[in-house]
């Protein structure tokens, strides 16, 4: 299977993409995180988004804050799909760093997740791998099964509680 790259651009983003780890471990999907600033470690940052295709990466998820290069820089340097995480940590509560993220200009794409959206980048990630792996494909399904069942649950819950 593919592996999914998953970069932050700083160790304090860590809180935040853990969620996109344990998604990715719960689908036993493989990965490896590193931690590459677009701004501090420009090198090492684009090395990996141009040998990310040959060392067997499938998607790469960038995590990163304040005015977040990350995600377009190693976009810049890979035609693998490229999620972007927009992280909450500045005086501006993340609306910096999903700008930065997001408005990407036409010809290099970064398929941006919410404010600290790391469980829907990891889920992103995984159907992107999962188009060409049906067993993936498959846990998705179940996921999602087991999500509405969640919500039927608690929508009886309620009803019985309000609805006499
Ligand atoms: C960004 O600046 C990082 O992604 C992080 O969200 C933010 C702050 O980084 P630190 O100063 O905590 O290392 O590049």
């Amino acid at each position: 299977m593919k592996k999914v790259g998953i970069i932050m651009g700083s160790d304090s983003d860590l809180p935040v993409v853990e969620k996109a780890i344990k998604t990715l471990e719960s689908l036993e999907i493989p990965f490896e995180v590193h931690v590459y600033s677009a701004h501090r470690t420009p090198e090492q940052a684009k090395d990996f988004a141009v040998s990310a295709r040959e060392n067997g990466f499938g998607a790469i998820i960038a995590a990163a804050g304040k005015a977040a290069h990350l995600a377009g820089a190693l976009a810049a340097n890979t035609t693998l799909p490229v999620i972007g995480i927009p992280i909450k940590s500045s005086t501006l509560d993340g609306l910096d760093a999903l700008l930065s993220t997001v408005q990407m200009p036409s010809g290099i794409p970064v398929a941006t997740v919410a404010i600290d959206g790391a469980e829907n980048a990891a889920l992103l990630a995984a159907q992107i791998i999962a188009v060409s792996d049906s067993a993936l494909a498959e846990k998705l399904d179940n996921r999602r099964s087991s999500a509405s069942a969640n919500v039927l649950a608690k929508n009886a819950a309620i009803s019985e509680q309000y609805n006499k």
